[in-house]
């Protein structure tokens, strides 16, 4: 289909090149209308089931729909010139036949429409064309098939949707603002303190940092960097660690060019250990959210707690075939901008939240207090348990509920995840998402991760709740169990309708990780021989583009390292000098990178989710730090960290509300402002998933595509390969945040 478009394109171009000169093309709206990218680029909303079928897009429409809006397949984000012609069309079938409405309108409010055709389908395919003149100048008009009304169930199919009109885009050319890049929030008094310029220059150029009044207060020349692999830009980089004064409203000027303003204080980092942290309150299933904790604007109802229109949480079925009981898996967290929950990905955000807690435990620069009672807005602040373990609690106690009970064949394993059968539109409160949700099959990989935040809770809660502690520990031990016995369930890479798959092929790391943690809770042989069995326990387990969701060694790696533990001191040593090792070689990422961040600059390692694994790295050098006190780690940890506060190609904090130009329009169903006024901004504190050079997303694909590495990012909604929240990502970014207020409060001066 796409093939043959692209030879009529031609043809037609060489005809209008010849006859009629001055006139543009007309360009082709519609990304994938061939549906040769699957479903990529489509929504549908209401029908029973949707999805490509012999290269046509089909849909099951339910009988009795009250309006054609009720349900429907479409796609959004289209843009249109007032005055311009457009030609709509498709080829469609309805079986048995049906009536349909082929619509172009706003996708937003007020949903203005431009063309809108009733359309009576018939099983066989028909082929229909409409022209129309569009009204208004937009980017998110949209096309749409309503689909509700017939009184009968009946199967819709379309395919080679096209709308050809307009102008073909221009060029998309990033605003980065000042060639200077700096850490946008700041840097600490004693902490080192670089930048980097984009110039043309190759030789070095002169700086000056000047304060808030306007005075020069430091200055110097660059060091010329040459082509940056990352960027692809050529780059010079400025150290002014040196200037120690705290002071307020800075800038860095080079090469004509004026800084985003940022401070130099102790505190910079203060209020981030919170912010980051609060996000997992504002993205919980099974509980309104209470604006006067969060703000107004985050309030809602309870999402997924049993109550119509939703189809959960709380007596959830399996996919067909899968099971043949119900669970009540009510609770955890939102995964990201879905309304997915899965155990994987639950399990190491868990696991870094709760290793933020227990960091305040072994290192020896954390303040114990911060992470203390009432110092998060959380319901539950004032109740004698710190706030970071009641959050922690809210997803265990979600990944315990996904267990298979006993009794059941697969008992004691976890189900992999629970989502809608369909992927849903944006915005969509939790609370009004009428999906059907579903049980997703056990898989080993979801069972170790429960083990092992089950094992951690298991040591972290007694103190608080002696019977929770011991609910975790029971359920943990379980697991490992069920795990052992069942050793190779993997979660299938193509199970990704309505939720994402996070499928995981080898799940020896899992194993690992999970009887670390079991061995460090309860001290027994039997989990120190497995551990030690492991191949984990001797390779590497630090990858150059970091740990992640799918590659968990380095977690029981971090813990050896830093929980007390029975090991014997030679190898306790050896455990260290790993994580040692593994840091310098994150430093000398970092020196080597001319934006300072401990990833190297090759194409491939900017994937999806990038800052969490960028910040994982930072992660290692700061627990080199805690082990060692060794300050060229503390100093690495900080520079790390300024890549995501704006020190990048695209001059970006990736931080909502951290630094003069934040994300602010991550893919979220939640915080959809950018396209419903009345949904919010994500919260303060979320972090972007990041720069991705795989543009896994058709808005990226389309208006990225060639892009560095480092450019590979649009702070838009629709592209949520490169710009969606997760809960693996704000807790990395929790983690750090918490080492990185620590920091503040070492300086004396
Ligand atoms: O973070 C996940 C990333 O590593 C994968 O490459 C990607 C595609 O499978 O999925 C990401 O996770 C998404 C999940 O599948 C669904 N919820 C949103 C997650 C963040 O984008």
């Amino acid at each position: 289909m796409a093939l043959l478009a692209v030879a009529t394109a031609g043809l037609l171009t060489a005809a209008t090149l010849m006859a009629t000169p001055a006139r543009a093309e007309a360009a082709e709206q519609i990304y994938n209308g061939g549906f040769d990218e699957g479903t990529s680029g489509w929504y549908s909303y209401g029908t029973t089931s949707s999805g490509v079928t012999d290269g046509r897009y089909c849909s099951v429409v339910p009988a009795g729909l009250a309006n054609p809006w009720d349900a429907g397949v479409g796609q959004n984000d289209i843009p249109l010139i007032a005055g311009a012609s457009y030609t709509f069309s498709f080829t469609a079938a309805g079986d048995p036949a049906s009536t349909i409405t082929a619509a172009v309108q706003l996708g937003v409010d007020p949903y203005t429409g431009y063309l809108s055709r009733s359309v009576a389908l018939t099983p066989e395919d028909q082929q229909l064309s409409f022209t129309f003149t569009a009204p208004e100048d937009t980017e998110q008009a949209q096309v749409a098939f309503q689909l509700g009304g017939p009184a009968a169930d009946y199967t819709f199919c379309v395919d080679n949707v096209s709308l050809l009109g307009g102008e073909p885009a221009p060029p998309y050319v990033p605003d980065t603002g000042p060639r200077v890049r700096v850490n946008q929030v700041g840097y600490l008094p004693d902490g080192p303190k670089h930048a980097t310029i984009v110039t043309e220059a190759t030789e070095a150029l002169a700086w000056q940092l000047v304060n808030a009044d306007g005075v020069t207060v430091a200055d110097g020349t660059s060091a010329p960097r040459g082509v940056d692999a990352a960027s692809g830009q050529n780059v010079h980089t400025v150290d002014f660690s040196a200037h120690t004064r705290k002071g307020r409203g800075y800038t860095l000027v080079a090469d004509g060019e004026t800084s985003h303003p940022f401070d130099i204080a102790p505190n910079v980092y203060a209020q981030l250990r919170s912010d980051a942290l609060q996000f997992f309150y504002i993205q919980r299933s099974g509980i309104a959210i209470d604006g006067d904790l969060v703000g107004e604007e985050y309030a809602r109802d309870a999402g997924h707690a049993g109550v119509a229109p939703n189809q959960g949480d709380t007596e959830v079925p399996c996919q067909d075939g899968v099971c043949d009981y119900q669970l009540d898996v009510r609770g955890g967290w939102y995964d990201a901008g879905d309304h997915g929950k899965y155990v994987v990905n639950g399990g190491i955000a868990t696991y870094q939240l709760l290793s933020t807690f227990e960091r305040t435990r072994t290192a020896p620069t954390a303040r114990r207090g911060a992470l203390a009672d009432g110092t998060l807005r959380v319901p539950e602040r004032d109740n004698g348990v710190p706030d970071i373990l009641d959050e922690a609690r809210w997803e265990l106690e979600f990944m315990m509920r996904m267990q298979v009970p006993a009794g059941q064949p697969l008992a004691g394993l976890a189900h992999h995840k629970i989502h809608d059968a369909s992927w849903t539109g944006i915005p969509l409160d939790p609370a009004a998402d009428p999906q059907v949700r579903e049980l997703h099959p056990p898989s080993t990989a979801a069972t170790l991760n429960l083990a092992a935040t089950a094992a951690q809770c298991g040591r972290l809660y007694p103190r608080y709740d002696r019977a929770f502690a011991a609910d975790c520990l029971a359920s943990a031990r379980t697991a490992y169990d069920a795990a052992v016995a069942n050793p190779a369930i993997l979660a299938d890479p193509n199970d990704g309708a309505g939720g994402g798959a996070y499928s995981d092929g080898d799940v020896s790391d899992e194993f690992y990780w999970a009887a670390v943690e079991l061995y460090l809770t309860t001290g027994e042989q039997r989990y120190l021989d497995d551990l030690t069995a492991s191949v984990h326990h001797t390779d590497e387990v630090f990858p150059a583009t970091g740990f992640a969701w799918p590659s968990t060694a380095a977690l029981g790696r971090l813990d050896l390292a830093t929980v007390r533990s029975g090991l014997p001191d030679a190898e306790r040593q050896r455990i260290r000098a790993s994580v040692t090792s593994a840091a310098d070689a994150y430093l000398e990422t970092l020196r080597a990178e001319a934006y300072g961040l401990p990833m190297p600059g090759s194409r491939n390692n900017y994937f999806w989710g990038s800052n969490s694994n960028i910040i994982n790295n930072v992660i290692v050098i700061a627990t080199a730090y805690d082990l060692t006190g060794d300050p060229a780690y503390r100093a690495g940890a900080l520079e790390g960290m300024d890549y995501v506060f704006g020190r990048n190609a695209l001059n970006q904090s990736y931080v909502t509300g951290w630094g003069e130009h934040s994300s602010q329009n991550q893919h979220s169903r939640m915080y959809a402002h950018q396209v419903d006024e009345s949904s919010p901004n994500p919260p303060t504190g979320s972090l972007a998933g990041g720069a991705n050079a795989n543009l896994e997303d058709p808005f990226a694909a389309q208006l990225l595509a060639g892009c560095a590495p480092q450019f590979c990012y649009v702070d838009d909604i629709e592209s949520y390969a490169t710009n969606e929240v997760a809960i693996n990502w704000n807790s990395a970014l929790s983690w750090i945040a918490s080492f990185l207020a620590d920091q503040g409060r070492t300086h004396r001066s």
